[in-house]
């Protein structure tokens, strides 16, 4: 890895920081030699046949608008980059589902993937080599430079992911956007929906519509809830997956199940519905296990969320019980997992399915700090260590926003950490990837998740995207710092953490 640190200033509008990637790539070589230009007759050609491709060069078009003003055409040619041509090309030579290589010289940029994701993640490489002011809407005509750049990339891990609770308190379609924006900037692959729980269910089942009558009403402290209808949901899932992002929606069970209960008397073991739930407890709630309507239930929502999600995972949760013996517990998660399979989908849980038996293709979503839970060699693992990635804790005693009950994670902690020395003895290979989730029991609005999620947010996009050996908090430190006026020209309510020098 060759990191030129001096990039050379060299006209009206070029910057003398140091470029600031992150997630850093695998190999790069940046600086030296002149600036490389975009300028109103700059053209952006395709591979042909490709319109993921034609896609992704209209939105570069529509990034370098307001500073060329002038929308660049984009064109389908089979011809290699040439001076004043940005090219996006799909090249099977490249290794990995998720690679790419970014050249930028004075005879042409261009980005190669082997599959569009990775054309995708050279686009948003290429974007952090922009000045940062490229990211301000509202025409301001500049000249537009970068610096010369050899880039080849792929991750470290396959899943790169963010959780979102919607139950606790409701984000809406234009918000869950938003954050699929900004996580796609990272290169993240993977958002988890957690769609229900004891204070509200967020997802349309037309098979049990009270779900969403009644179930969808509340939220924490008692705020009007809300769903996403099947529609909403279709459309989150498309731009999402225009950006790479595969949908993960989760029904928590069999606790966290107050909002279901609450809407359907004959879920419960006494027939009797409860109150909808505004406080923020754990545990308390639960399925009937031993009734056969539970399963009914269970087989329609998740045959209804299989219908609807194109990704191949559904989360089951199966977190903090209180109310069920250990042996109810497991005779559940062994019924509830061929369910899901049988609508054509790999199951997740919580780590506390690993006492349960587990099919071969269950992957376990690992949230406690120690590694008190063994998990058998073979499961894979989507690791979210509460301790060191759960981006609602408080960043320090003085926060107002977020919970504590793992400790304070402030900035720095995510990135201290590295995905393999969670599990002694678990294999590096058993890792699909990192996961950081965001709980809103203090988390109301957008601008409390972006001040939640930034700066931490591109702490765990290199955790899970770049190479251990390449990652040390002295290096990244600087880059961290200067996202800081692409974060305001974005309008990001980032914390702005004093232990990070913010470029301003
Ligand atoms: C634990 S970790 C939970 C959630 C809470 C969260 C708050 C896990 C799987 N469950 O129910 O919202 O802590 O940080």
């Amino acid at each position: 890895m060759v990191m030129v640190a001096s990039v050379l200033a060299s006209g009206c509008g070029s910057s003398s920081a140091p470029p600031s990637l992150i997630p850093w790539p695998a190999a790069a070589s940046i600086g030296g030699g002149d600036r490389v230009g975009i300028t109103k007759t700059s053209r952006i050609e395709v591979s042909p046949g490709a319109p993921a491709l034609q896609r992704m060069g209209a939105d570069l078009a529509a990034l370098l608008r307001p500073a060329l003003d002038a929308t660049l055409e984009v064109h389908e040619s089979t011809n290699a980059a040439t001076a004043g041509v940005i090219r996006l090309e799909i090249d099977k030579t490249v290794e990995g589902d998720e690679a790419y290589a970014l050249n930028v010289a004075t005879n042409g940029i261009s980005i190669a993937g082997r599959t569009p994701a990775g054309v995708f993640y050279g686009l948003q490489t290429l974007r952090q080599l922009l000045p940062s002011w490229i990211e301000l809407r509202g025409v301001r005509p500049r000249e537009v430079t970068l610096p010369q750049a050899h880039i080849t990339d792929a991750p470290r891990f396959a899943w790169r992911g963010a959780m979102l609770d919607v139950a606790r308190h409701f984000f809406s379609p234009p918000e869950l956007k938003r954050y699929i924006d900004l996580l796609a900037m990272y290169k993240f692959n993977h958002l988890h929906l957690h769609l229900s729980d004891d204070q509200g269910w967020r997802i349309e089942i037309s098979s049990w519509p009270n779900l969403t009558a009644h179930g969808s009403k509340t939220s924490v402290g008692g705020g009007p809830g809300g769903f996403y209808t099947k529609q909403d949901y279709a459309d989150i899932i498309a731009y999402a997956g225009d950006r790479f992002i595969t949908i993960v929606p989760e029904i928590d069970m069999p606790s966290h199940i107050n909002a279901a209960l609450s809407s359907y008397p004959e879920l419960n073991c006494n027939g009797v519905a409860p109150a909808p739930y505004t406080g923020i407890d754990v545990g308390f709630s639960s399925f009937c296990v031993d009734k056969d309507i539970t399963y009914k239930f269970i087989d329609d929502v998740f045959r209804e969320l299989a219908e609807m999600t194109p990704g191949p995972y559904l989360h089951i949760g199966g977190d903090e019980v209180k109310t069920l013996t250990q042996a109810q517990y497991n005779a559940f998660i062994e019924r509830v997992q061929p369910i899901v399979e049988q609508h054509g989908k790999i199951v997740i849980g919580w780590d506390e399915v690993i006492h349960a038996k587990l099919l071969p293709k269950t992957v376990v979503q690992y949230w406690r700090p120690d590694a008190s839970i063994k998990p058998a060699a073979h499961t894979k693992l989507i690791l979210s260590p509460a301790n060191k990635i759960y981006l609602d804790m408080k960043y320090d005693n003085a926060a107002v926003l977020g919970l504590n009950w793992a400790g304070n994670v402030d900035v720095g902690v995510p990135y201290g950490w590295d995905p393999a020395t969670l599990l002694p003895g678990v294999e590096t290979d058993a890792i699909l990837g990192v996961e950081a989730p965001i709980w809103s029991e203090t988390v109301t609005k957008i601008s409390d998740l972006e001040f939640l999620a930034f700066p931490r947010i591109a702490e765990v996009a290199e955790v899970a995207w770049s190479p251990q050996s390449a990652r040390t908090w002295a290096n990244f430190r600087p880059r961290l710092a200067a996202q800081a006026p692409r974060w305001s020209a974005l309008g990001i309510n980032a914390y702005w953490s004093p232990k990070i020098d913010w470029v301003r």
